[in-house]
């Protein structure tokens, strides 16, 4: 009974109200029948060798409610746990990828940032790709979630994994302070902030970063857009220029990273994907996050923005530089070419 209560639990915790609107690729099936699905995976997973095909179509054409349920379904018949039973039959990067879906895009994003920080030494990049590229509302949840998975709350964690400017930024995101969009454009706040980030910046020496780091966590999107195009009335350098021109490392690859997403989110998401695949040995974990974590969110955006600025489509891309068992799961979460 309490597994049934805390399932159903789960399920309403998926559903937020009020948020920006969906473009996933991965939605829900119909005539779904759940008890049907843990039965087939259950065979598979029992199959000789393992029936990773049955496996990948399953999993990766359900929502994630629907994947909740099949792992409730597969429970009751099997007396296991699907998770631990999916770690069983398969390896690699299908196995993180499968069960990475199995969380909720929210639990997920938890998981990520937690893994990112545990241990010795710290995955900054992970780290700045999450919390930078958030929105608000994504970093309210996560925050919630990690506290109720973890058990510590996200900032300290963050805090005790990062240090200076870095710190100050990542803290300041993960406040949550930033200003809901407005109806009313506020053209005396679009140029005063756009003049303070220039004269906090290039036209000092050193930089203000604190004032940068300010405007950047607490405005709007819709208004940082604006200021950005302003910035380019005060100075020589476009914003992007600036941050490149003005700080280093980890700092400079956070203020860059928030840039490209106020900018064009899924275009970012895009560009990150092709840089991850074109690299040596395709970064799997990356492509991986960021198709477990989109799928149902923005992928269908991504994609049409990964063929408009590379030419080709996102699916040929992981159909050339991925392969096998692992990269039909990519395909079947991208849902098709372009
Ligand atoms: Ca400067």
């Amino acid at each position: 009974m309490a597994m049934v209560s805390e399932f159903l639990g789960q399920l309403t915790l998926s559903h937020g109200g009020g948020e920006e609107p969906k473009f996933p690729t991965v939605v829900p099936v119909r005539d779904f029948d759940p008890a049907k699905d843990a039965a087939r995976i259950d065979t598979a997973i029992k199959t000789k060798g393992v029936d990773e095909q049955t496996i990948i179509d399953i999993l990766t054409r359900r929502s994630c409610d629907q994947r909740r349920e099949i792992a409730f379904e597969y429970e009751r018949v099997a007396k296991k746990d699907l998770n631990t039973a999916l770690k069983g039959a398969l390896s690699g990067p299908l196995e993180a990828l499968m069960l990475g879906l199995m969380k909720s895009t929210t639990q997920y994003d938890a998981s990520e940032l937690k893994a990112s920080m545990k241990g010795l030494g710290t995955d900054e990049e992970t780290l700045i790709e999450i919390v930078c590229s958030r929105s608000n509302e994504e970093l309210l949840e996560i925050k919630r979630v990690y506290k109720d998975l973890f058990k510590k709350e996200l900032d300290k964690d963050v805090a005790g994994d990062t240090s200076g400017d870095f710190a100050k930024l990542l803290l300041a995101l993960v406040q949550t302070k930033r200003d809901e969009p407005s109806n009313v454009i506020d053209y005396e706040k679009i140029d005063e902030d756009a003049r303070s980030l220039y004269e906090a910046g290039v036209k000092r020496k050193g930089t203000d970063v604190a004032t940068w780091i300010s405007i950047m966590s607490q405005r709007s999107v819709p208004h940082l857009q604006k200021v950005f195009e302003r910035y380019k009335s005060y100075s020589p350098y476009d914003m992007k220029e600036s941050i490149r021109k003005e700080v280093k490392g980890d700092l400079e690859k956070s203020f860059f990273t928030l840039v490209e997403c106020f900018e064009n989110r899924q275009l970012y998401f895009a560009n990150r994907l092709s840089e991850a695949m074109k690299s040596k040995g395709a970064k799997e974990k990356v492509v991986t996050r960021i198709m477990v974590s989109r799928c149902e969110v923005d992928l269908m955006k991504i994609r049409t923005e990964f063929k408009r600025q590379h030419r080709r489509s996102l699916y040929q891309t992981i159909a050339e530089h991925t392969k096998g068992d692992y990269q039909k799961a990519l395909l079947s979460l991208c849902g098709g070419d372009d």
